[in-house]
Order: C-alpha cells, then structure tokens, then sequence
C-alpha cells in the first residue's frame, strides 16, 4: 500500500482531485529541489520539469506565478508586460504566503489564493510533465494540455 503523504503534498493531491484529474503524487527518496533533481528523479528530460515561479508586481504586490520548462529563464520583461506593471523574483517568505508552499516544492495548483498565471509554451511540446507537488520531494505527471487547462493559464513565451 502506498504510504500516507506528508501534509503539504496531500493538499496538492486533493487540489488535482477537486479538478477531476487522476494524476497521483510521488513522494520520492531523492530531493526533486531543482528541475535537474527532479528530472533525475522521474527519468524524463529537464525540458519537462515544470518550474512553478513566483514573481511579484513592483508596482501592486500582486504575485504572478508563471510555469516555465526546466531549462527556461524567464524574461522578466515580457512577463511585466503582460502584467502592464515592472516585476521581481520573490523572496522566500512572500512565496510561502501567498502560495502556502515553501521554494523548492511550489506546486502549479493549490495555492492559498488564486494566482495569474502564465505557461511557459515550450512545456505544451511535450504530452506529459512534471510539477512540483508541495514539497522539495514530492511530484505528480500531468499531461501538459490538462496543465493548461486545471491552472487557467495563459500560454506565452516567457523566455
Ligand atoms: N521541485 C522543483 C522541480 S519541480 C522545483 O520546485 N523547482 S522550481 O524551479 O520551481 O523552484 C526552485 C526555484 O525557486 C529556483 O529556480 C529559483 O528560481 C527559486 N528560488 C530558489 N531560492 C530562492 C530564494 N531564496 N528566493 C526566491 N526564489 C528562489
């Protein structure tokens, strides 16, 4: 039988099941910390490691999440532009409350607060991916079109 998952991870597990997908979360013995672990971890290809971002407006506060394949940076400059305002990289204590999950295990779903939200294109080339479950050890698969569909996104190129 498959052990009981830790706290923050069932919080995701029930945040995909609310939506109807049948995708399960792993807790794995390695660290999945970083898109390379991760990849690692599952055996797929860094590119279809879903980086869960957490930016916030310099002008409002609000936080942005965006959703980039492993190897992308984000070009923060596009992104503020579709925000209409500038944007920074959140700091570790801003991340955990606005999304209730500490860096290194931000999941795409099940935050405390619904959060605009922008995909990263380069993960809709790939059928399935991965995305951070809650914690720094914790991931579930998830087709990429159901990705799209189970956070709202918007799908632009963030790079
Ligand atoms: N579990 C993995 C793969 S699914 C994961 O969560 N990767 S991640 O890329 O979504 O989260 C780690 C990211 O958090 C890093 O790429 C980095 O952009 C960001 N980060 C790491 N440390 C800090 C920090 N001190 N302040 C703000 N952001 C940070």
């Amino acid at each position: 039988m498959a052990k009981e998952l830790t706290t923050s991870a069932q919080k995701v597990q029930d945040a995909l099941t609310a939506r109807g997908l049948t995708c399960l979360v792993v807790e794995l013995p390695d660290s999945t910390r970083t898109a390379e672990e991760a990849a690692v971890a599952v055996g797929c290809k860094v590119g279809q490691i879903v980086k869960s971002l957490v930016f916030r407006g310099k002008l409002t506060g609000q936080p942005i999440l965006v959703l980039a394949s492993g190897p992308n940076r984000v070009n923060e400059i596009r992104i503020g532009e579709l925000v209409s305002e500038p944007i920074e990289k959140a700091n570790a204590d801003f991340v955990r409350k606005k999304t209730g999950f500490v860096i290194g295990g931000v999941p795409p779903i099940g935050h405390m607060e619904a959060l605009p939200t922008y995909i990263d294109e380069d993960l809709l080339q790939y059928q399935d991916v991965w995305a951070a479950a809650g914690t720094p050890k914790a991931v579930f698969k998830i087709y990429s079109s159901d990705l799209k569909r189970a956070t709202g996104g918007t799908v632009v190129s963030i790079k």
